[in-house]
């Protein structure tokens, strides 16, 4: 029984090296997809039973023409919707938009308390870490494969004192 509680303890921490020495894996830091360049892609992951998640994103536009964001799908959700969020009178609410307009030579941050892409009826479990497909679709760019990576969502120290956090995305 000793042993085996030996043996137990080293495939333990075999698995625990094993984790620590494979590297997860990592969304690249920038995505070209002809003039466009999508950086700081990553899904907020809920910190409640809420089943939906926001993703962000900055997406430039290097080119000479605008292009627009048109929409998505991810393997992890069965819909992904462009929702942009718009505070009046301190009401914080979202609505799903048709499309995100990147203006040529300019840039567009997909963020929290503009614009984000809503990941609606998930598919599979995702957690901090994980990596997400995504793919999105650019009325000029045509279609573009990204990796977002989740993230826990929005530290405490950053969170809104709105009691209605959960649509401050
Ligand atoms: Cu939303």
């Amino acid at each position: 029984m000793q042993s085996f509680r030996l043996l137990a303890l080293g495939v333990a921490l075999l698995l625990a090296g094993c984790g620590v020495g494979t590297a997860a894996p990592t969304a690249p830091d920038e995505v070209s997809a002809g003039p466009l360049r999508l950086s700081n892609i990553w899904l907020r992951t809920p910190n409640d039973t809420s089943s939906t998640d926001a993703l962000y994103m900055v997406i430039r536009n290097t080119g000479s023409r605008p292009d627009s964001l048109l929409g998505a799908t991810s393997d992890a959700a069965a819909t992904v919707e462009l929702h942009q969020t718009s505070s009046t009178g301190g009401v914080v609410a979202m609505r799903p938009i048709p499309e995100i307009s990147i203006p040529a030579g300019g840039a567009v941050a997909i963020e929290s308390g503009a614009y984000h892409l809503m990941l609606l009826d998930r598919t599979r479990v995702v957690k901090a870490g994980d990596l997400v497909t995504v793919t999105l679709l650019f009325q000029q760019a045509g279609t573009v494969v990204v990796q977002a990576e989740v993230r826990d969502a929005v530290p405490t120290t950053e969170r809104s004192d709105s009691k209605d956090s959960n649509h401050q995305h």
